[in-house]
């Protein structure tokens, strides 16, 4: 990066801070402008869970019988999911073949093991911050920071001529076909990051440790953009193809497999009954999907009072704005140091994030709401992206991931 696109970012990082973003930055565990915050904005604020999440508090979507974490470590190391005993091969597929030179075969004796995958993470290595969600869960299943070494590289190794269109991939499946857990991508997603995202990455390190067993270690692949079906666990075999299309074990859950991270805003705290006389503090997350972060609004909409029908995404109720809370000080995770890897992609030399907020992440928000008539309500919090679109627009369908506006019952008196 050019030092004055670095410039550029770094004013557009405080504009969105405010003022004071700089000095807040260091004085508060998340920034903002703490100064001027009532206590008790500040209280519900100081509790909300870290940014980064510590590995084993991941929620954990693992298919299998037994699911392979539970293995022992001798069993895992009987059946290679440990980093000694690890083994990937890259094989063709031979329903739909690609010219390639050298696939990493157990038959050949040239298959890829971890040794191999860490002589390539000395020049190789990437880190970047992301959130992992389900395609069919509503909320994220964690916030790491994931390190590997690009996907690409291990295709290389293999000599790749031509008719290559699609690569897919699974992981350990106690050798039983009908618990293959797989997915896919383009060659071209492998072989190039379009649009500025990170790399496909064959991972081995989550917050700056080995990834565990039940974080899908030794190996897994984590794609940037992607739900987590794409991020398949237990890696064990890599296959390139000529099939033009998806082949991906979650398209027969009815589910988009190509749907890129969406944007969408949760609640995480809110007064239980809220006070009728005072104004309340409100606090949440919001994923930052492909098409990014602007605002984060919420709105308690009267229960009694019906709503027109053609306005199904409230598009004409009283919004207010929350605070989108700047970088925080803790990073959480029990990231070593509490401070970001050196040369985590989005970061500069000193841990700071390059713009705010990160793509494909999470932030937080915070709002102190004006005190509300005695009565009952439906809460909801709601993003609006980059392009001016509200949440659960522009892609609404479940299908496709999770946006639809939550409905929280909530009382005042
Ligand atoms: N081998 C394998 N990989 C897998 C799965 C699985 O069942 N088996 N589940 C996938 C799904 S659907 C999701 S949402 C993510 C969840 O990642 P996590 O358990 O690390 O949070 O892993 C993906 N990778
Ligand atoms: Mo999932």
């Amino acid at each position: 990066m050019s030092l004055e696109e670095h410039i550029q970012l770094t004013r557009r990082y405080l504009l969105k801070l405010g003022a004071a973003g700089a000095t807040a930055w260091a004085a508060s565990p998340l920034s903002g402008n703490p100064q001027d915050r009532p206590a008790k904005l500040q209280k519900a604020i100081d509790q909300l869970e870290s940014w980064l999440t510590p590995a084993e508090d991941f929620r954990d979507v693992s298919r299998g019988r037994p699911v392979p974490h539970t293995l022992s470590e001798e069993e895992r190391a009987k059946v290679g999911l440990t980093r000694d005993t690890w083994r990937l091969e890259v094989l063709g597929d031979p329903e739909n073949p690609t010219l390639m030179k050298n696939p990493l075969t157990r038959e050949k004796g040239t298959e890829f093991n971890f040794e191999d995958l860490m002589r390539l993470a000395e020049t190789k290595a990437v880190r970047f911050a992301k959130v992992m969600t389900c395609l069919n869960i509503g909320c994220p299943l964690g916030t790491g920071i994931w390190e590997g070494v690009p996907l690409r590289e291990l295709l290389w190794l293999t000599q790749p001529a031509a008719d290559l269109r699609r690569v897919f991939y699974y992981g350990f499946h106690n050798d039983d076909p009908k618990q293959r857990f797989q997915s896919s991508l383009s060659a071209s997603r492998v072989l190039e990051d379009p649009f500025d995202l990170p790399p496909v990455i064959l991972c081995y390190k989550l917050n700056g440790e080995w990834l565990s067993p039940e974080r899908g270690g030794p190996v897994r692949v984590v794609v940037p953009e992607a739900y987590g079906f794409k991020s398949v666990k237990w890696l064990t075999t890599v296959m390139l193809t000529n099939l033009f299309h998806a082949n991906d074990t979650y398209a027969n859950g009815n589910n988009d497999v190509d749907s890129p991270l969406k944007t969408f805003s949760a609640t995480l705290s809110h007064p239980d009954p809220l006070p009728t006389n005072e104004p309340f503090a409100m606090t949440g997350y919001a994923q930052v999907g492909v098409s990014g972060l602007d605002k984060v609004q919420v709105w308690l909409q009267p229960i009694d009072r019906e709503w027109p029908k053609d306005d199904p995404y409230f598009l004409t109720a009283p919004w207010i704005d929350a605070q989108i809370l700047g970088p925080p000080k803790q990073w959480g995770g029990e990231i070593a140091d509490g401070r970001i890897p050196a040369d985590t992609l989005g970061f500069d030399e000193e841990g700071r994030p390059q713009d705010w907020p990160l793509q494909l992440a999470k932030v937080h928000w915070a709002v102190l709401h004006p005190k509300v008539p005695a009565g009952n309500y439906i809460l909801r919090s709601r993003t609006i992206d980059t392009k001016q679109q509200p949440q659960p627009l522009p892609r609404p369908f479940q299908k496709s991931g999770h946006s639809a506006l939550e409905r929280i019952r909530v009382s005042a008196n």
